[in-house]
């Protein structure tokens, strides 16, 4: 269809000030009947039509104030009455809908022997006609009704009213009411045979709330993590930001067929069950980590989101980007903060800046869109939730809290915008956000480059600062950003340097007391003064901003901020800058020997004694991704990919004492506990196995497999098959069939088993997927089923990038095959095909020529098409 564009936005014509919906489920022909309350808006166009959403609906039958219309009003995709009453009148719809024939996850479907709802963004109007938009706020009340049999569980949205039997049939039905006034995309129903995890929580107002998390029969004994994530968030909730719970229950349930991750469906939310079901044999700490993190998330939506919406889908980071800022402080006060920030820079590196420098570039509120589906992105969610970072650092802890605060009181209950988010801020600090609003509608990862020199007469320090922003499609020019660094000056010794500037190109009082710099032009020196010789600035400490930071710093220079720097995120940050060096320098020339880092190495893994997570990130090469993405242009995986596995080995080789040590020791580290403090110890001796195993093959595998057997549990277990992976041979693949034999009934595990196979950097892979496309454990219909093989293939650089484009090959038919079931999956694994313009020109017009093909395909999906034309655009 048509672009849909911000500038267009108008208040609706009318609202809607009640709905009653009564849902009588079956599984072929579910009847939907809707009772609407409206009346026009006094902003409103007023005598406009009334104009409702459909898809794919059949309507049975129309009323309005009580009289029957013509249902020839009502097409699939739109119910219009062309001139509706001038003041309040009753509307009342009868769908007819087939949850077994939705293959699209949208709307109301079947998930196992379970019905269940996904109505974000535009899934309501597939159950019924209705101003299916997030600014139309109304009280819901739900009546479901089913076979007591098939369907002994009914949950609906807000707080349970009454339920019974249907008289003289074998069905029941339960009735729940909303009091929170909420747009369609909160709706939710689930019904099922489903067993509960039952707990309890009492707010900081005094309200029990009774909580559950249903599973499919049987799992009950997994459900516990979420349970215990669930409560730890709803008390850390009050006391971060003093945001209470609102209603006497809160239902999460875990569902297998799910497109995201998660929804926030108030009082109701439905889950990916990857984000629910957890034990100590089945999930690894990966897993644990982000249960706790997208229950924290869904939960956190209860204000961010729900009580406060969006008013339109341009929005979307006004929660999604504010909900994530929060779910990862939440994360930091359960975990390490700085171990969590590595993490989530490395994602936002990962993903959000391949997403900015390639054709699918998009500002985080975007002002155009053709499918809002393929919007849930890494820069709405990731780049949105640095943005509130940074204006945390600008305004200062005390100002944001104050302007988050006045955001809660002044716009609860509404659908608001960005410009009414930053603006609390504005006012709490009295700072004119105005330049700092470019970071919300410029696209692009601005680059910032400094330049030092030291004057040994004048013992000054010069820095040069520069910003620039590469143009992104649409978007030629680029106003400069409003850029914290946040920095210190370290001495050689590794002690801070005392900051002091001068009159000319100082800091103002601000920066100084803030430790920041604000970059606001496009370029910027700074004179520190009484400096000593050899003295490092540190800067975008904490990563205080999503830019690329370009320094002269050598690799001595580096290396001491490695070893000394006080802030942990750059001391890290220094290790990867070496080590993508050396590793490019291989690319180009075969030269860099990692030698120069034995020592500043052998000290993390020393330090890795008392901060096994934080060594852990050290040892974490640079991935094959960023290091294409720093080389720039003309790109051979194979050989990124050879280079960086030479570095491996070299490092595995160097270190092999020091990591046997470390494997050794980890060994006799006691039971299993999903908590952090033992996840950093399996992560730490889990990346020593991988390097050691990089220097010593032979050495590596028969560790590994010892691991393999011996695990009593599964991250050391999946850690040691990803080791065994990358050793051809028949010890690697009597692994993965013990692997699929022990855990073939759990097909979240065999997810993992999917993943790593199609993860094996070599030629043999694209006919392994292949073979697994056939496998009897292997659906296009679960969407966790395609992300586990497909997904994982189409992140595999080498192979997905193999110079005959065979790999390209594969990933475009399954699109094409996957588009005509589920568009929404299908466009997710075009992601794939993000970088390709970074190619060498082989692999390039290999890529190009699999994305014609597949925009070329009839009766392409809207998801598929709008990425596809940006693609190849
Ligand atoms: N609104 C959902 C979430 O991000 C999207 N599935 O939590
Ligand atoms: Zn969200």
């Amino acid at each position: 269809g048509q672009p849909v564009r911000l500038s267009d936005y108008r208040v609706p014509d009318y609202l809607v000030d009640a709905v009653a919906l009564d849902i009588s489920l079956d599984r072929t022909a579910t009847r939907v009947r809707s009772t609407l309350r409206l009346r026009p808006n006094p902003e409103g166009v007023a005598g406009a039509p009334l104009d409702l959403d459909g898809d794919e609906l059949v309507a049975t039958a129309l009323r309005l104030d009580g009289a029957a219309l013509d249902l020839a009003l009502a097409t699939p995709d739109r119910l219009t009455i062309a001139a509706p009453p001038a003041g309040p009148f009753v509307l009342e719809v009868e769908t007819v809908i087939d949850p077994t024939a939705n293959t699209k996850l949208m709307g109301l479907y079947r998930s196992g022997s379970a019905y269940c709802t996904q109505c974000e963004a535009e899934g309501f109007r597939r159950i019924t006609y209705y101003l299916d938009r997030p600014d139309v706020l109304s009280v819901f009340t739900t009546r479901i009704e089913a076979e007591r049999d098939d369907a002994p569980v009914l949950l609906g949205n807000g707080n349970p009213v009454e339920a019974g039997a249907v008289e003289g049939t074998g069905r029941h039905y339960a009735v729940w009411h909303d009091p929170h006034p909420k747009p369609s995309y909160l709706f939710a129903v689930v019904s099922g045979r489903l067993d509960a995890l039952r707990g309890e929580f009492t707010t900081s107002e005094g309200r029990r709330v009774a909580l559950a998390i249903w599973v499919e029969p049987g799992k009950v004994g997994q459900a516990g993590y979420a349970l215990d994530a669930l409560k730890r968030s709803m008390r850390w909730d009050e006391d971060a930001f003093g945001r209470a719970y609102d209603l006497d229950v809160f239902n999460v349930v875990a569902v297998s067929d799910f497109n995201m991750g998660a929804m926030e469906n108030k009082g109701l939310n439905v889950f990916n069950d990857k984000y629910v079901l957890a034990s100590p044999e089945l999930a690894t700490d990966a897993d644990y980590a982000g249960i706790e993190t997208v229950i924290a998330h869904e939960y956190f939506h209860n204000w961010t989101g729900n009580r406060i919406t969006c008013r339109d889908w341009f929005q979307l980071s006004l929660k999604e980007g504010l909900t994530v800022f929060r779910d990862q402080e939440f994360s930091a006060d359960q975990r390490s903060r700085p171990v969590k920030r590595i993490a989530d820079v490395r994602v936002l590196r990962a993903r959000q800046f391949a997403e900015d420098g390639g054709p699918m570039a998009h500002s985080v509120r975007p002002d155009s869109y053709s499918e809002i589906n393929n919007f849930y992105t890494a820069t709405i969610y990731e780049k949105g939730a640095e943005i509130i970072r940074m204006v945390r650092t600008l305004v200062g802890p005390d100002a944001f809290a104050r302007g988050l605060q006045h955001y809660f009181d002044r716009f609860d209950g509404t659908a608001a915008t960005v410009e009414d988010f930053l603006g609390c801020f504005a006012e709490a600090s009295g700072r004119d956000l105005a330049p700092f609003f470019r970071w919300y509608v410029q696209a692009g990862t601005p680059r910032v480059t400094a330049r030092t020199h030291h004057d040994a007469a004048t013992r000054t320090l010069t820095l040069d600062l520069a910003q620039d922003t590469a143009p992104t499609p649409g978007q030629g020019e680029k106003l400069p950003f409003v850029v914290p660094l946040r920095f210190g000056l370290v001495l050689p010794d590794g002690a801070e340097q005392p900051v002091r500037t001068g009159e000319d190109d100082g800091l103002s009082d601000a920066e100084l007391a803030n430790d920041t710099i604000e970059l606001a032009t496009a370029t910027r020196r700074i004179r520190f003064e009484d400096v000593e010789p050899g003295t490092i600035p540190s800067l975008l400490r904490d990563f205080s901003a999503p830019v690329r930071l370009v320094t002269d710093a050598t690799d001595a220079d580096l290396l001491t901020l490695m070893t000394h720097d006080t802030d942990a995120f750059n001391r890290w940050d220094a290790a990867q800058t070496v080590l993508s060096r050396l590793i490019i320098a291989r690319v180009r020339d075969g030269g860099g020997d990692p030698e120069a880092l034995r020592t500043v190495f052998a000290a993390v893994v020393r330090t890795g004694r008392h901060d096994p997570a934080f060594a852990a990130q050290v040892l974490a090469l640079p991935s094959e991704g960023e290091l294409a993405r720093e080389i720039g242009r003309d790109v051979d995986p194979d050989a990124v990919h050879a280079a960086r596995e030479a570095v491996r080995g070299a490092v595995g080789r160097m270190l092999a004492a020091e990591f046997r040590a470390v494997i050794a020791e980890g060994a006799a580290a006691g039971p299993y506990a999903p908590d952090a403090a033992g996840a950093g110890r399996r992560a730490f001796r889990n990346a020593a196995l991988s390097l050691l195993a990089a220097g010593d093959p032979a050495l590596g595998a028969a560790q590994a497999r010892a691991q393999f057997d011996g695990a009593d549990n599964m991250t050391d277990r999946v850690a040691a098959l990803a080791v065994l992976s990358l050793i051809p041979g028949e010890a690697r693949e009597a692994a993965f069939a013990a692997f699929y034999e022990r855990h073939a009934a759990e097909p979240l595990v065999i997810d993992k088993w999917f993943a790593l196979q199609a993860s094996i950097p070599e030629r043999s892979t694209v006919d392994r997927v292949r073979r697994l496309l056939g496998h009897p454990a292997f659906t296009l219909g679960v969407p966790n089923r395609v992300y586990a093989l497909l997904g994982a293939f189409g992140a595999n650089p080498t192979e997905f990038n193999r110079p005959d484009g065979a790999g390209y090959d594969l990933v475009a038919d399954a699109v094409v095959t996957l588009d005509g079931r589920n568009p929404q999956v299908a466009a997710r694994l075009l992601g794939a095909f993000r970088s390709w313009r970074l190619l060498e020109p082989g692999r390039r017009a290999l890529a190009e020529a699999a994305l014609k093909r597949i925009a070329a395909g009839p009766d392409l999906s809207a998801d598929v098409r709008e990425i596809t034309s940006r693609s190849l655009g």
